[in-house]
């Protein structure tokens, strides 16, 4: 795109305010001037300025068109225009008040569920799902952003503003240093989030660092054994952890789930990703026919 043409795009919006400083770049509330309607501007910083834009992003702005996503690229920065919704999940944690209806809280895993399981059948992996990357808009309903980033730039370490990346709800085979990821990076990171929404916004594994985020894990879910997760003590960054038994029953941790969601819970949060559930069959679990 020539350099006139990309400013005539971007006059088209007026920059409102910031509404999120995500892993990748900036996020602006913006007016589209010629029909008024609200979006979010999302710029992306593309740090390899003597390569231009990398391949591997340029394959995900095709996957995002794809998917129904609108994009502007320009030569060093790339501008992504996206719906605008009201708020993020973890915005909306701060909202509720101790608790969340269970009713929302299963409306909003099966619409994550549903966008999961629509981008996995299409082969794209989010592989950094968190509160702040789940949307919510005025008619309840939950969208997944940043989609597809995360594969084009690599699991990330560090943020745009350099903040230290979340570890919170990173499945223990990436936390062990596993390089191949599948679907089920994304299943164990849906498992985190239905144990936080439903305990209101208490995070389920606030680990500090590696080692702390899976020690965290283990002691609630148990030491994984050989015979449960045999490749285990074969990745890359294995250590090995004291022998830890599982807490008898998770209610104890996550109160307001029903039996169900405590049973379709632990299918999510299993430490061997080949064993893990999909999105697919999550969503025809009885814990959404209550
Ligand atoms: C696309 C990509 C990332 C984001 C988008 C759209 N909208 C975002 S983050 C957002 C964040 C809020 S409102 C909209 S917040 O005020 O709840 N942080």
């Amino acid at each position: 795109m020539k350099a006139i043409d990309f400013l005539k795009k971007m006059n088209k919006y007026e920059k409102l305010e910031k509404i999120g400083e995500g892993t990748y770049g900036m996020v602006f509330k913006a007016k589209n001037r010629e029909n008024q309607s609200i979006v979010a501007l999302k710029k992306v910083r593309l740090d390899d300025e003597e390569e231009g834009i990398p391949s591997s992003a340029l394959r995900e702005i095709c996957l995002l068109k794809e998917l129904k996503h609108i994009n502007i690229v320009s030569d060093k920065k790339l501008i992504l225009v996206f719906e605008y919704c009201d708020q993020d999940l973890k915005k909306y944690f701060d909202s509720c008040d101790g608790m969340i209806d269970p009713n929302i809280v299963r409306s909003f895993l099966r619409q994550l569920l549903c966008g999961l399981s629509y981008c996995h059948s299409h082969h794209v992996l989010h592989r950094d799902l968190k509160p702040q990357n789940l949307l919510i808009n005025k008619n309840g309903e939950l969208k997944l952003a940043d989609f597809g980033l995360a594969r084009a730039f690599g699991i990330p370490v560090r943020c745009y503003s350099s903040e230290v990346v979340t570890l919170w709800y990173r499945p223990p085979d990436v936390l062990f240093g596993a390089k191949i990821y599948s679907t089920s990076i994304d299943m164990w990171s849906s498992g985190c989030i239905f144990a936080e929404m439903a305990n209101a916004g208490k995070p389920l594994f606030p680990g500090s660092d590696v080692e702390d985020e899976l020690r965290r894990i283990f002691k609630l879910l148990g030491t994984p054994t050989e015979s449960e997760w045999p490749e285990m003590i074969n990745l890359p960054d294995y250590k090995h952890f004291p022998n830890y038994q599982p807490i008898a029953n998770l209610s104890y941790v996550i109160p307001n789930l029903s039996p169900k969601g405590i049973y379709l819970l632990k299918k999510f949060l299993v430490c061997n990703p080949l064993k893990r559930i999909s999105a697919e069959q999550a969503l025809k679990h009885g814990y959404f026919n209550e």
